[in-house]
């Protein structure tokens, strides 16, 4: 069954029990002082005024907060994490550090449900919870939960105010960390609410406590969603990715919105949107899928016109162009890697060079106040603080394994704004940026070239279906290779075949008046699996030879380059990727290393499509054009192999399909 909103209970006003704005204003009244009375009585939706006092209710806290994003209001926020000891002052001017538990490292995958109604849908990849009993677990446990404490009451916009696919929400925490984050992430929409939410049609809620802040706490703690009421709980947990719910959180019910209510219209989508400049300084967009800890926010920072490194709200324009948003004005990245080679935007933010206000989590703090993590490109550190204490490179975890200085999960917050190469109009323009590239990636070592293009938008939502990644650092527990469907499917709540059906109909969609190129990344090949020593895990690639790639779709998309036509879709020439790498970054390409990279391996790639027909099997009406493109593939594959073997070199390529 399709999802169906506002059906059954709303847990949240059920629980509080106020169901009048007369109440509503009474509460408010008991709790808030005169300065955030006034803030309140700005608001006049009943619903949003209803939820606010409903979680005053459930939550029991000592007094109200409302952060209206004043200058006031923001430092606030960052005195109060100060205060409270979430945060704490690091080297550089306006950077802080955050430590989470050591249990509450990533998103906590297995104790993340939706809250579903009998009968509904929800996705073969995700954890649900029957809305009863989630009801009772909410209730043992939120219950008073604020108590002793100050209830804190933001209300962003998942994206610039005006733009046709923002929503507004509304963020309830006590935690100070949350708001100083989500004022560095979101734009302010308090006092655009009333109109955005008449605009939009909708606002989301959000509620949060990170309880006591205690590691036995968390096996208790959840993340819940209820999409009928498009409102989330999380408690006792404090990692950003589980507890700033406009984030995940809230992408989940927009993946539903546009799976559900805005088919052929919209997607809501987990990818990074960037802007390249390409010859006779013409702008070109892209936005690309990646899972988590893939090089998502990596990709971004290469384009000239940075927008966005972690999610993308896509529609059709009615002038027929495909026009995208990013939810997010900030970046919340991993810093496991960067360093001035590959990300020198990001690191004259993060070491101070440019003045910006940072918040690191769970990396080490050296003693004169430093950051540091893996990969930083400095000499290794010798001692320091991280999220589990005093650290020395001689220590270990209880078996035996050492502990990294920071965890693999650390991450940095920072405005978009901050960041060199950002695009501040665009960044933040409600008409969004024309999108002429869509671009997938995982995190494969034997199979994919480093880049291919679609031949058609059928091939190109293939090649999102089809995406895999080895297990990264951004989810608890998660181990092994997994399948990543369009880098989204952690944040699909209903069923993937609903959610391959809306891909289809959107990128088939006659409103679209020129297709944009749908293309796969892959920057992990290895040596071992092109000829190399077994074992020899190295990458043939480096990070820098993303620019080339992207480069070589941007004058694609421009139709200014042949491509090879195989099976899969269009691969790049030589010739042409020689003359990019030089250009680009000044980087000898050769052709052994363009053999390595571009033949076809042919059972490797059968092998893919196997896995991917067997496990879509499965799932119930998944569309009957996946299964056709996938055979179509299969069946130019195995011609390719009895005429070449196994492994297709890109001559032999040539000679079987031309270049188009
Ligand atoms: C990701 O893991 O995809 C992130 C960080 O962007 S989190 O907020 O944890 O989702
Ligand atoms: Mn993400």
């Amino acid at each position: 069954m399709k999802l169906e909103m506002k059906k059954g209970i709303d847990i949240l006003s059920n629980l509080g029990s106020v169901v009048s704005v007369e109440e509503a204003r009474n509460i408010f009244e008991k709790k808030c002082d005169s300065d955030n009375l006034k803030k309140i009585s700005t608001i006049k939706n009943e619903e949003a005024l209803l939820k606010i006092a409903n979680a005053i209710a459930l939550f029991q806290p000592d007094s109200v907060w409302f952060n209206t994003c004043s200058k006031e209001d923001l430092q606030t926020a960052r005195n109060g994490a100060l205060e409270n000891g979430e945060e704490f002052k690091i080297k550089f001017e306006g950077h802080t550090c955050h430590y989470d538990l050591p249990e509450d490292q990533a998103r906590l995958v297995k104790q993340t449900y939706y809250i579903y109604n009998e009968g509904e849908d929800i996705s073969s990849l995700a954890l649900k919870q029957e809305r009863s009993e989630a009801k009772a677990y909410i209730k043992e446990h939120m219950t008073g939960i604020m108590k002793g404490k100050k209830m804190l009451a933001s209300i962003w916009s998942r994206g610039p105010i005006g733009a046709k696919a923002s929503i507004p929400a509304i963020m309830i925490t006590d935690s100070y960390y949350v708001v100083h984050s989500g004022n560095i992430l979101y734009p302010n929409a308090f006092n655009d609410f009333d109109s955005e939410v008449a605009r939009a049609g909708l606002f989301f809620t959000n509620c949060h406590s990170y309880g006591q802040f205690k590691s036995e706490d968390v096996p208790k703690a959840r993340v819940y969603m209820d999409r009928s009421w498009q409102t989330t709980f999380s408690f006792f947990c404090t990692y950003a990715g589980n507890t700033l719910l406009l984030k995940k959180g809230n992408h989940r019910f927009t993946v539903d919105h546009c799976t559900y209510y805005r088919v052929e219209e919209e997607l809501s989508e987990h990818m990074f949107i960037t802007g390249l400049t390409g010859p006779g300084n013409r702008k070109t967009f892209i936005v690309g899928a990646a899972p988590s800890g893939c090089g998502k926010t990596t990709t971004a920072m290469v384009g000239t016109d940075f927008i966005g490194d972690d999610l993308a709200q896509i529609w059709i324009e009615r002038d027929g162009t495909v026009r995208a948003v990013n939810p997010e004005i900030g970046i919340f990245g991993i810093v496991k890697d960067v360093n001035y080679r590959g990300d020198p935007y990001l690191m004259k933010c993060l070491r101070g060079e440019i003045p910006s206000e940072v918040i690191f989590s769970n990396v080490l703090i050296e003693e004169d106040g430093t950051p540091r993590w893996e990969g930083d490109g400095d000499q290794e550190p010798t001692s320091g603080k991280n999220f589990l204490g005093d650290w020395t490179p001689e220590k270990k975890y209880v078996n035996g394994n050492p502990v990294p200085c920071s965890h693999p999960n650390s991450r940095c917050t920072l405005s978009n704004a901050d960041i060199e190469n950002y695009n501040r109009e665009l960044g933040v323009d409600p008409a969004g940026v024309p999108i002429k590239i869509i671009t997938y990636s995982g995190r494969d070592s034997d199979t994919n070239p480093p880049v291919w293009a679609a031949k058609n938008p059928d091939q190109g939502v293939v090649i999102g279906a089809s995406i895999l990644s080895a297990a990264t650092a951004t989810e608890v527990g998660a181990v092994g290779v997994r399948r990543q469907p369009w880098a989204n499917a952690p944040f699909v709540p209903g069923s993937l075949a609903d959610y391959t059906h809306a891909q289809f109909k959107f990128f088939n969609s006659n409103k679209i008046k020129e297709k944009p190129v749908m293309a796969g990344l892959n920057y992990f090949l290895t040596h071992a699996a092109r000829g190399g020593e077994p074992g020899d895990n190295r990458l043939l690639g480096e990070k820098r030879d993303v620019k080339p790639w992207l480069t070589w779709l941007e004058i694609r998309a421009h139709g200014e380059v042949m491509a090879i036509n195989t099976p899969i879709g269009y691969l790049p020439l030589f010739e042409d990727l020689k003359t990019i790498f030089n250009e680009t970054i000044n980087k000898e390409y050769t052709n052994k290393l363009y053999n390595k990279q571009f033949s076809l391996y042919i059972d490797n790639i059968i092998a893919r499509i196997d896995l991917q027909t067997k496990a879509y099997e499965k799932e119930e009406n998944c569309p009957e054009r996946l299964f056709e493109i996938y055979e179509e593939q299969k069946v130019g594959l195995n011609s390719l192999k009895e005429k070449y073997g196994p492994i297709v070199k890109p001559s032999e390529l040539i000679e079987a399909g031309g270049t188009e």
